[in-house]
């Protein structure tokens, strides 16, 4: 049976904007209160989703959020209109109310965590909700992201959804953001890694000093049991806190797999030579090619600065693997000649591709950060809601959208304006309709 690895990008959604939310993400930090343009950043997005499709790669896209999010500003004590609630909450509460404001869902590689049939229990593709409960804006999302994603993959004979994780920090998930799965070929049981920042419930442990770590051991231990992961095929990993604490504030900012390949730097986990041992020993397909960076070729900082790791690594159909890196990869003279000499090694990495993501970039967010992972067979494929697919006509339709929808322009201030509320929800309304999924937003639920 045919076999893929489907891409599911989040479309950037209309408040795309800068706000400083993410401590510990430094390009977040850096580019506080820039002005950004969300129909330049969905477009970038939309671009990359094409290119890909075009490729011959599977290629999805996951809607975005109702931002800004009134539903939580009421439940923080704002009432009256929804002009009188945005106009109290940004007077009154200003971080907060930047924080309801948030486009974060973009990054969907935080959406989740997806394990294939291959690997779990019961033979279904299953899907748990990141809580996202490191970052306020980003706690927002589960419970619509976890909407959409049943909207997405919607029949039951092929796809489990679970309830986000609770809510506490004990129990923090970020999703794919720190989950790999290496495997022979995609349809093959694969072995799960999750990389995790800290024991929420043994402090004795090593965590970071400075910033925060925010998957913890405990989050992925219970989504590998939600999912039905048998023990032989799933390992845990600890990020190197060291790292966490110089900005790589999720694994996939300093390592990334595909298959029979993982690409890291080398002073990306904690205890490495073990964390690699038990790798190579549960690995059950023939060949493993661990890509190593050394700090000597591409220092962290450089790795963070151009997001090399946050790269995607695809198998294309002839069977060649590329790299799907930002123009940031290109413009980094030292990580750009890595990258040209990658390809002409003896790893299945045969060619790299630059992509301009740079208004997802300010936020931290690179190609990897936009896209969630599915693997899929084709009948599970063929169960896939086919509006949420990209092709030529999808394409089209969605950058219409943008272009009729979106700000060209957008500044912190202009997030209290209500016509940008009226706007946003008549742009997700239509879009609804465009990749038909029923009423996922709170506003179409009222
Ligand atoms: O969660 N940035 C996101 C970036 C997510 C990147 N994802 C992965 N590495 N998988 C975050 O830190 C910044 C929003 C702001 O500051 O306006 C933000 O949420």
């Amino acid at each position: 049976m045919t076999q893929y690895e489907a891409n599911f990008d989040g479309l950037v959604g209309p408040t795309h904007n800068y706000a400083g939310l993410s401590f510990g993400n430094v390009a977040s930090l850096n580019n506080a209160s820039s002005s950004s343009s969300p129909k330049q950043a969905a477009k970038q997005g939309l671009k990359k989703m094409k290119a890909l499709a075009d490729l011959g790669m599977i290629q999805g896209v996951l809607a975005p959020q109702e931002r800004p999010d009134i539903h939580s500003l009421r439940r923080l004590g704002f009432n009256g209109s929804d002009a009188q609630v945005l106009e109290a909450a940004a007077k009154h509460a200003p971080a907060i109310f930047q924080a309801s404001c948030s486009a974060s869902s973009m990054w969907t590689a935080n959406a989740a965590t997806v394990s294939p049939s291959a690997d779990t229990h019961d033979g279904k593709i299953h899907f748990t909700p990141a809580n996202l409960t490191s970052k306020y804006h980003r706690s927002l999302e589960p419970e619509v992201t976890g909407r959409i994603l049943q909207a997405t993959f919607s029949d039951p004979e092929y796809f489990c959804h679970h309830k986000h994780l609770p809510e506490n920090d004990h129990f923090g998930d970020e999703g794919a953001a720190n989950h790999t799965r290496l495997c022979a070929s995609y349809g093959d049981t694969g072995l799960e890694v999750f990389v995790y920042g800290k024991q929420a419930f043994d402090l004795s442990q090593s965590a970071p000093k400075k910033y925060p770590a925010r998957q913890t051991l405990e989050a992925s231990q219970a989504v590998a049991r939600l999912h039905g992961l048998k023990d032989e095929n799933v390992v845990y990993i600890q990020q190197n806190p060291e790292l966490i604490d110089q900005g790589v504030f999720h694994n996939d900012v300093i390592s990334v797999g595909n298959q029979n390949a993982l690409f890291y730097h080398e002073l990306a986990f904690n205890h490495s030579d073990n964390a690699l041992q038990q790798i190579r020993k549960k690995f059950k397909g023939k060949e493993l090619h661990f890509i190593c960076v050394k700090e000597s070729d591409v220092s962290v900082q450089d790795a963070i600065n151009s997001y090399l790791f946050n790269t995607q690594i695809i198998t294309l159909p002839s069977g060649d693997m590329a790299i799907i890196a930002p123009t940031n990869c290109q413009e980094n003279p030292t990580v750009e000649s890595y990258l040209s000499k990658l390809v002409s090694q003896d790893t299945p990495i045969k060619q790299v591709k630059y992509f301009d993501v740079k208004q997802s970039m300010q936020n931290g967010g690179g190609p990897a950060c936009l896209r969630l992972r599915v693997a899929m067979n084709e009948h599970e494929l063929a169960a896939v809601n086919p509006h949420t697919l990209i092709n030529d006509q999808q394409f089209k339709v969605l950058n219409s959208w943008v272009e009729k929808h979106y700000r060209d322009e957008l500044k912190i201030a202009d997030l209290s304006d209500p016509q940008l509320l009226v706007e946003s929800r008549t742009a997700l309304d239509e879009l609804t309709q465009i990749l038909d999924l029923g009423s996922v937003y709170p506003f179409q639920q009222i």
